[in-house]
């Protein structure tokens, strides 16, 4: 018990910065914008920064800059050619139910913020917003996750 206690006196002697960082999770910033946002933007878009990350549990936190827009961010894991990505023009989207959806935040309202945690294996995955006419209008952006 001493010895313990001895330990844990030690521990708590250490500055925060030494101790292990194994779970410290990676964060991934991304804003949904777009012309009403200001700021000299031009077009809908999604920032993410960093854009590439390692696996593991992965926390995207997002926020929604718009003025006036609802957006939202699905993680996909998109097929080999992009262009084979099934799309439904009368609704102009992506036709969800056939992409391989790892995670989907739902609607962020203007000024809105969400935090979501993603478990990701190695590879390159689209983040996309699929509100009818924006994955076209560029809201998209790739992830690549490294070992
Ligand atoms: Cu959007």
């Amino acid at each position: 018990m001493k010895r313990l206690s001895l330990f844990l006196a030690l521990v708590g002697l250490l500055p925060f910065g030494l101790l292990p960082r194994a779970h410290a999770a990676t964060v991934v910033h991304v804003t949904q914008e777009d012309p009403s946002a200001g700021h000299g933007i031009t077009r809908m878009r999604l920032v993410a920064t960093p854009h590439r990350v390692r696996a593991g549990e992965v926390v995207f936190e997002i926020r929604n800059i718009s003025k006036d827009l609802s957006h939202e961010v699905l993680v996909i894991k998109p097929p080999h050619r992009l262009r084979s990505m099934p799309y439904s023009r009368k609704q102009n989207r992506l036709i969800e139910s056939r992409i391989d959806k790892l995670a989907d935040s739902g609607d962020q309202k203007p000024g809105q913020s969400y935090t979501m945690k993603v478990d990701l294996k190695p590879g390159k995955y689209l983040l996309v917003c699929n509100k009818p006419g924006h994955y076209r209008g560029g809201m998209h952006i790739w992830l690549t996750v490294t070992r």
